[in-house]
């Protein structure tokens, strides 16, 4: 009986590991739209930016009226916002020559402004849903611009809600090449968050870095739930060496 009773136990968690398998396989889409910067300004904003380019002109040679070729700033794009700077700096291989991570576009932290005031800008997007005590992964693509240290192109990454910040990092940390123009490094961060809600994620340039147009460059952003299959095996194995020890204790008695 005692056997039954075990396997009965086993069979159990491998239905709940099925069902959980079955579950991660329809929630595979980051949390994050647009992640890759892919798609330009859309609905009430401005499709074209501060020196006059549209979006699919930076991929066609056309010339803005800052010289701009192949970049230019715009107030926002779709899914993403900015209130710091003078916009989102949209770059292409046009720009200076430097590959995207993915597809034809990136963004840089530090915008061009020709008023010469302060360029450190932000890219930020809201409404990410999020639920409570779910183990998330952010990742993304990150650079700098000019090979001068954290003090020119240091950024940070902010998670809040309604009452401010819940979560900051520092990718900076996590960033080691130097180089003109140092090849496209992964970050990630593991988080969760203790309430289910709307989130805002926010890329920014950080005061530590001069506001000189030069700044950290972001491509292919992602958010996701860490796959259910992971925890899953995690808690199998976990229940399995608890188990293990009950029966050997058991043994030991008998
Ligand atoms: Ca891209
Ligand atoms: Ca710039
Ligand atoms: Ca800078």
């Amino acid at each position: 009986m005692r056997y039954f009773s075990r396997t009965k136990t086993a069979l159990g968690i491998a239905a709940m590991c099925g069902a959980l398998s079955m579950a991660a396989g329809t929630a595979h889409a980051s949390l994050i739209q647009n992640g890759s910067f892919e798609t330009g300004p859309t609905g009430g904003q401005s499709a074209t930016g501060l020196y006059g380019l549209t979006y699919s002109e930076l991929l066609d040679g056309s010339v803005g009226s800052d010289g701009n070729k192949g970049w230019d700033v715009y107030a926002g794009i779709d899914h993403w916002s900015s209130n710091q700077g003078t916009g989102i700096e949209v770059q292409t291989e046009g720009a200076i020559g430097f590959t995207p991570k993915d597809g034809d576009y990136y963004i840089e932290l530090d915008s061009e402004d020709v008023t010469g005031s302060d360029a450190n800008s932000n890219a930020y997007q809201t409404a990410i849903s999020l639920a409570a005590n779910t183990l998330y992964n952010l990742t993304y693509w990150f650079t700098w611009r000019e090979d001068s240290s954290a003090a020119d192109n240091q950024i940070t990454v902010t998670l809040s809600d309604g009452g401010g910040a819940v979560e900051t990092w520092d990718p900076n940390t996590q960033y080691d090449e130097t180089g003109t123009i140092p090849d496209w490094q992964f970050i990630s961060h593991a988080f969760s968050v203790d309430a289910a809600g709307d989130y805002t994620l926010a890329f920014a340039a950080t005061p530590v870095g001069s506001g000189n147009e030069f700044g950290g460059f972001i491509d292919d952003v992602a958010l996701n739930a860490v796959p259910l299959p992971a925890a899953a095996w995690f808690m199998l194995t976990a229940l399995g060496g608890l188990i293990g020890t009950r029966w050997l204790k058991k043994g030991q008695a008998a």
